[in-house]
């Protein structure tokens, strides 16, 4: 069996997903996602450029050594682009592996050990009681988990997550488009004075079961975010994520140390070697790394075998700019993965997406069901993929209060 060709396509409804379609001699074709947010071009680029002209004529049952084959053959070791790029290809190759032995893509790894996964919604307020309603929203839909940010009052601008504008926030997701980042002013004291007295009385309106979570968006020093995980863990959070960077793991033992608050991290990892030290030394609760970022199910599946044995679980990232692709290969791990945790998922499911990747997988009631259907169970609508153009894309970028660089 021999692939014959790959494309590379970007665009989508308000995102620039690099889709990769792999064809194969059987009439086979395998779909991958290599969307790296705001740094699209250069995912795809980097698979026309480098990856594609190598993977004609190889045998796409061997996804194992084809991994291997771009890794090692890039030389220089991981990093976010190179990384995205060869997970697009290994989720594109596991998507044959599974049409051609006619099974869904979970049955490969060992098979369901759920029927559904849970998720959790971003629940966003530009204040408390905005905020509030957001939570019932979710809530009344049947979710069992949300991720709550709340504006702080007087804070000098919009931060992470919130919107200012109250008719705005229920429903908010970032908008990164413009040819320029956008500029936030960080204030840290604010944030540590209020939040504590946010999970206080979202404790008290939705009782014990409803499962709260909350980003930090490495906006904290490690004495700061060792203070506030003390002072929260009576509200008993299912998880407190990105309290400091991740690339500081010494922060991460500190805090450690001082809570036992779960921590959740690895959204900005992209290789084993980034989270090993954190998940065999106890230092985290969950691992956050992405298929797509992360070189694909080849690689996140070792992360997530790694984090079993030593009970951390998985709490895969799903911000919107994962295609339904990615989500996919992180909806069949989840299924599987007996150190399962939590997976985040923002509804991706509108008129304009579905039609550009079709699937039978579904929401029901907070869980993710899977779909049965061989492979991935998504497909790529090349025809309406042209309706999209690129469209440029920052993070925004965060100062301290005196104009000091700070973390978005
Ligand atoms: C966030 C992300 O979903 C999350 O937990 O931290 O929304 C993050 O800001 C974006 O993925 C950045 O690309
Ligand atoms: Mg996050």
């Amino acid at each position: 069996m021999k692939i014959t060709d790959a494309k590379v396509f970007v665009g989508g409804p308000k995102k620039n997903y690099v889709t990769l379609k792999i064809m194969t001699d059987q009439g086979i074709y395998g779909l991958g996602d290599a969307t790296l947010n705001n740094r699209e071009t250069l995912t795809a680029k980097y698979l026309q450029d480098y990856l594609v002209p190598c993977l004609i004529g190889m045998d796409p049952r061997r996804s194992e050594d084809i991994w291997q084959y771009f890794y090692r053959g890039a030389y220089f070791r991981r990093g976010p682009i190179a990384m995205a790029a060869f997970g697009a290809i290994d989720i594109a190759l596991w998507d044959i592996k599974a049409k051609l032995a006619g099974l869904p893509l979970y049955e490969l790894f060992g098979g369901k050990s759920r029927e559904g996964a849970m998720v959790y919604a971003h629940a966003t307020g530009a204040d408390l009681d905005d905020l509030i309603e957001s939570i019932e929203n979710y809530v009344a839909q049947g979710y069992k988990a949300v991720r709550l940010q709340c504006g702080i009052p007087g804070m000098p601008s919009e931060s992470y997550g919130v919107s200012s504008k109250k008719e705005n926030s229920k429903h908010f997701i970032t908008n990164f488009l413009g040819d320029k980042p956008k500029e936030e002013i960080w204030d840290t004291e604010k944030y540590l004075r209020y939040m504590p007295g946010v999970f206080e009385k979202l404790r008290v309106k939705f009782g014990p079961d409803l499962k709260l979570l909350h980003d930090v968006h490495h906006r904290l020093l490690p004495r700061e975010a060792a203070e506030f995980a003390k002072e929260i863990e009576q509200y008993k959070l299912f998880w407190l994520e990105d309290p400091t960077p991740a690339e500081d793991q010494e922060a991460i033992r500190y805090i450690r140390q001082h809570s036992t608050v779960p921590i959740a991290i690895g959204e900005v990892f992209n290789s084993i070697y980034d989270c090993n030290k954190l998940i065999e030394e106890n230092l985290i609760d969950f691992i956050r790394v992405a298929c797509t970022y992360a070189g694909g199910i080849t690689h996140v599946k070792r992360i997530v075998d790694l984090a079993g044995l030593h009970n951390v679980r998985t709490g895969f990232h799903g911000a919107p700019s994962h295609s339904p692709i990615s989500m996919a290969a992180q909806a069949h791990l989840n299924a599987w993965a007996p150190n399962f945790g939590i997976q985040e998922y923002l509804v991706l499911g509108t008129p304009e997406c579905d039609a550009l990747f079709p699937s039978k997988h579904k929401l029901v009631d907070g869980l993710f069901h899977v779909s049965d259907e061989p492979g991935l169970g998504v497909d790529f609508d090349e025809k309406e993929v042209e309706k999209y153009e690129y469209s440029l894309g920052f993070h925004p970028v965060t100062r301290l209060v005196d104009g000091t660089m700070w973390n978005y």
